[in-house]
């Protein structure tokens, strides 16, 4: 048994390491010309890190947070050198991300107490909320749990169909109705049913229109409350998807959203492919909102639980 999961996992690291590889190319790249020559870490060389923190999209709040941190340190040991910075970076880094991300998850699970568990998705269009909700779908299914998908983007027919596909492909089922309709009542149909079912997991889907923000703040206050109506204490997590690729753009959408409703966790997709990565560590930090979910990948495998302690390793590899 211990023999599969250290396979798994390590068969995870590698898929973490190859998706997060263009931004630990980026930022170790900047780091060692950062301090070649240098032996010591000393002002100039923490300049230099502030600005490579800055330009890896870790954000400035936590850069300088960061950069604090490094510097009590080499107030305390004068002659810190320079071969030292990555291990003491690293540390630092995963200290900051412990302060939001309590667990070392590293298994898609159900809360024991919930069931069903509610999960509603939201986010601004294109950013991945259909994709992660099918991934995960995918992975609560191949957990042994029930899950029941619901279509609450209602605001265009093909958002409907794009979530029909993903739950044909998982073999769950879904609740939908047809294009324009209420997205609340969708969610009252969605809970009803898996309480009908007895289902272990459901995950409500939204539209990510933020054009006006007083509407989407109202329509996702809305689904809320109805969704208490028939389970008290729903939705159980609100999950921002942002897009990690990009960079300051998805600090923006938290700062909108997380003003609009109530998030507890995030889900940041699309880490493969960019050297943006940075923006976990900056946006968990900032928002003090744990990272749930990775997206690493367009296929139905290429979601990960997130955990702080190999996302750090593979973007210091
Ligand atoms: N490379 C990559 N693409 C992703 C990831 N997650 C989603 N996508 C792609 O992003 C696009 C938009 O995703 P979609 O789920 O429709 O976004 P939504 O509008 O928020 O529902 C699709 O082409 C997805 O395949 C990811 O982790 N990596
Ligand atoms: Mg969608």
């Amino acid at each position: 048994m211990n023999f599969f999961k250290k396979i798994f996992s390590s068969e995870k690291k590698e898929d973490l390491d190859k998706g997060l590889e263009k931004s630990s190319t980026s930022f170790l790249s900047k780091l060692t010309k950062a301090v070649a020559g240098k032996s010591k870490v000393d002002d100039d060389v923490l300049d230099n890190l502030e600005e490579i923190l800055v330009s890896s999209d870790v954000g400035v709040n936590t850069t300088l947070k960061i950069i604090q941190r490094i510097e009590a340190r080499v107030s305390n040991d004068k002659y810190l050198g320079t071969d030292e910075l990555n291990k003491i970076l690293r540390e630092e880094i995963a200290g900051l991300l412990s302060e939001t991300n309590s667990g070392e998850a590293s298994e898609f699970e159900v809360p024991k107490d919930k069931k069903p568990y509610v999960i509603m998705v939201v986010g601004v269009n294109g950013v991945g909320k259909t994709t992660t909700i099918g991934k995960l779908a995918n992975q609560f299914k191949k957990s042994g749990y029930s899950v029941v998908l619901g279509a609450g983007d209602t605001f265009r027919a093909a958002a409907i169909d794009q979530l029909q596909i993903w739950a044909d492909r998982v073999g769950v089922p879904i609740i939908r109705q047809q294009m324009g309709s209420d997205p609340a009542s969708v969610a009252f149909d969605t809970l009803q049913s898996a309480v009908a079912q007895n289902a272990d997991v459901v995950i409500i889907d939204t539209a990510g229109r933020l054009h006006n923000k007083v509407g989407l703040m109202n329509e996702l206050t809305k689904i809320k409350r109805v969704m208490e109506k028939v389970i008290s204490d729903a939705p159980h997590d609100v999950m921002l998807v942002l897009d990690g690729s990009t960079g300051q753009n998805a600090f923006e959408q938290a700062k909108q959203f997380t003003a609009a409703t109530e998030v507890t966790c995030l889900a940041v997709t699309k880490l493969d492919g960019t050297a943006k990565g940075g923006v976990v560590i900056g946006i968990s930090d900032q928002f003090q909102i744990p990272v749930k979910y990775i997206g690493v990948g367009e296929g139905i495998n290429d979601l990960q639980v997130f955990n702080k302690y190999e996302f750090v390793d593979s973007f210091f590899k």
